[in-house]
């Protein structure tokens, strides 16, 4: 059944998408697009390739166009007070999805929908903690980071740190931001190779772009992804599932981008009246070859 206003006028929800840099990116945008055709509501879809100043301009408009409802999917973590003060005082709600931003005042958003970080960062680090049990030596990581300044990046490097801190003989020797992207992920991989040579024995990737685009630099440095280098990375993806089997890549924590449905469900809850919980969390676990197997087959992204 369609979600219609008091007045019964369908709902234009705005909805300002941080941009298009992953698979998991594109999926969490189809979703979006998917679940509101069903609920029958008006999406007003805005990509902001990865520019917060972008997604600024969007929010204006949308507060503009007077729509009903705000989703905002946000770039970074800082710095979104002034806007939602805007929204506020124009009396439009906002619901945050995918990443959580800093805000003092929680009256500035009605819920988010998203994911812990945090715990996806130490399920990383304790596959890694496992797969080197008998490890002797010294353990050199190289870590692909996301976008600097956002929440998954901040909280997937602090729960990794947090668990391999435990093994003293384990040191992050490389980390940089690679944007989330392949490209990105590919020519950080390079540049590390060259400086460090054989002294990488793993690599903790933010998202599996980044992982994928770093697998092809190993090879063209004649390593072999998966056993001269383990990998770990973060999302779930089709194609990092498909190198999981292969053994390419050694484990994918799951970061569900399917967040279309629970955003429709909190602005069908937001219409009848309901009071939504402050946070709405994705519940995840981690792909190893053995799980990927089953599941690659059936994935939408
Ligand atoms: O892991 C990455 C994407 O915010 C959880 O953003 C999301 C992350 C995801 O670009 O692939």
């Amino acid at each position: 059944m369609a979600i219609l206003t008091p007045e019964g006028r369908i709902i234009t929800l705005g909805f300002s998408q941080l941009g298009s840099e992953s698979d998991w990116r594109r999926a969490n945008t189809r979703s979006i697009q998917q679940a509101a055709d069903e609920a029958g509501i008006r999406l007003d879809l805005n990509n902001a390739e990865q520019s917060q100043e972008k997604q600024f301009e969007a929010i204006r408009s949308f507060i503009q166009k007077k729509v009903d409802v705000i989703a905002i999917a946000p770039v970074v973590k800082q710095g979104w007070e002034p806007i939602l003060l805007e929204v506020k005082q124009a009396g439009i709600p906002v619901i945050i999805i995918d990443r959580l931003m800093d805000v003092e005042d929680p009256g500035l958003y009605l819920t988010f929908i998203g994911s812990d970080f945090y715990q996806e960062g130490q399920r990383a680090g304790k596959y890694v903690l496992d797969k080197l049990a008998g490890h002797k030596g010294p353990v050199g990581i190289a870590e692909l980071k996301g976008t600097e300044g956002s929440a998954p990046s901040i909280d997937r490097g602090r729960g990794f740190r947090e668990v391999i801190g435990k093994r003293p003989d384990m040191e992050i020797v490389e980390s940089a931001f690679g944007d989330f992207t392949f490209d990105q992920g590919k020519k950080i991989m390079r540049e590390i190779l060259q400086r460090q040579g054989n002294q990488i024995q793993v690599l903790f990737a933010h998202n599996d772009d980044m992982a994928l685009g770093a697998l092809e630099a190993m090879e063209e440095y004649g390593l072999r992804p998966g056993k001269d280098i383990i990998i770990v990375s973060v999302d779930g993806t089709k194609r990092a599932l498909e190198e999981l089997v292969r053994g390419r890549i050694n484990s994918v924590v799951e970061c569900n981008p399917m967040l279309g449905p629970g955003l429709m469900q909190a602005i069908r809850e937001l219409y009848d009246g309901r009071t939504l919980p402050k946070r709405l969390l994705t519940p995840e676990g981690i792909f190893t070859e053995v799980t990927a197997e089953g599941e690659v087959h059936q994935r939408l992204y």
